[in-house]
């Protein structure tokens, strides 16, 4: 335990003593830390995070948009006879009353309790708790629908913005930083060859064929806590990406994460597709959660959704490369150039299936 982190724990309105602290490896962006406190017999523990300052150029409106969404989810599960301390997070807030603690180095510092009981997978360990994950985060959209949209603040401006992000690659392309190109020259083809299809949804949007929704926007299958006892979906996690967006981009972000055959970050290409079963089961549980809330025009491009989000990431993972990695941790050389293949194989494994996936999505709308 250092004393940097002690100091950090110190700031914040905490119960009884700290025991220990264990970092958490999950996430690309954010440390992530868990601090254990005793307070005579009865037990508590804490998530503590750092806000990354390079990805979050504000992180005060990321708590602010943090703090008015849990609190609106907070009175709609209580309404639903929900456990509004463990269905979605709660900001522990400093000994000052604030959102998070800035320490000597500038660094923003925030709390939340941590929920027992309950777990997040990188990868899928039992199918049916993709279904449970689909109803969760399909619920998850539906708790927001009438938040007030205006209040919240785009703290990563145009985020699934596929054409700003099709630009942001082929400028990484040309400035080529760290002198990477070179070896990337057929991956840089295939954003060449699919670019009209990275951009069909922001046309379509700009179009208005989909409404504008409050959405999670990074509907990883790890950011999502499924119950121990139950199985089901529990609480969503990760909020600092919530913002205006479309229905579809949650969920694309959540097929191209957990209905695929390998994790994210596979280097094997060929352990890398669209696992139907998968699939299936996450479709099914968001259509069934989002039944008589999302519009014709959704339901109808959810296959494409998947695609597009998988082209969007490679192309993020592939333009950190190009920059030198300064966006997404990494724990290896070329760690962002095989996440970037690892998307790519998927999405052309989705396109290959495309039908297949269309067949699915229609079965539950
Ligand atoms: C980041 O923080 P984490 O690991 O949940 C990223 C997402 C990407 C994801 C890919 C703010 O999410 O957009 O989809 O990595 N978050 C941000 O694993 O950029
Ligand atoms: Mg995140």
């Amino acid at each position: 335990m250092t004393a940097k982190l002690k100091k950090i724990a110190s700031n914040f309105q905490f119960k009884g003593e700290l025991k220990r602290i264990v970092q958490n490896l999950t996430g690309n962006i954010n440390k992530t830390y868990r601090f254990y406190y005793e307070d005579g017999n009865d037990k508590y523990s804490y998530t503590v995070q750092a806000i990354n300052k390079y990805v979050f150029k504000q992180p005060e409106l990321v708590m602010k948009n943090i703090d008015a969404v849990t609190k609106h989810i907070k009175k709609k599960i209580e309404l639903a006879g929900g456990d509004p301390n463990r269905e979605t997070l709660t900001i522990i807030p400093t000994n000052d009353g604030k959102l998070f603690y800035i320490d000597e180095d500038g660094e923003y510092w925030r709390a939340y309790y941590f929920i027992d009981g309950a777990s997040t997978y990188d990868t899928v360990s039992d199918p049916s708790h993709l279904y449970h994950a689909g109803v969760g985060f399909g619920n998850f959209q539906k708790m927001l629908a009438d938040f007030p949209m205006d209040e919240l603040i785009e703290t990563i401006p145009d985020f699934h913005n596929t054409k700003k992000r099709m630009t942001t690659f082929f400028e990484s392309v040309e400035r080529d930083e760290v002198g990477r190109a070179k070896f990337v020259s057929d991956d840089i083809f295939f954003f060449e060859t699919y670019r009209d299809i990275a951009e069909s949804l922001v046309n379509m949007q700009n179009a208005k064929a989909f409404p504008l929704r409050v959405t999670h926007n990074d509907t990883k299958y790890n950011n999502i806590l499924i119950d121990n006892k139950t199985g089901k979906a529990l609480c969503v996690i990760d909020l600092d990406t919530v913002m205006p967006g479309l229905s579809l981009y949650d969920y694309g972000d959540a097929v191209r994460f957990a209905a695929s055959t390998a994790i994210e970050d596979e280097p094997d290409l060929s352990k890398v597709g669209v696992d139907l079963i998968l699939y299936e089961q996450f479709t099914h549980g968001f259509v069934s959660s989002c039944s008589g809330f999302l519009e014709k025009t959704e339901l109808k491009n959810m296959a494409l959704g998947g695609v597009v989000l998988t082209i969007e990431l490679a192309s993020r993972f592939m333009a950190d490369y190009l920059d030198g990695d300064k966006y997404f941790k990494v724990t290896r050389t070329d760690h962002n150039l095989q996440r970037a293949r690892n998307q790519i194989k998927l999405a052309q494994d989705m396109l290959n299936k495309y039908d297949k996936l269309c067949n699915i999505v229609e079965r539950y709308i």
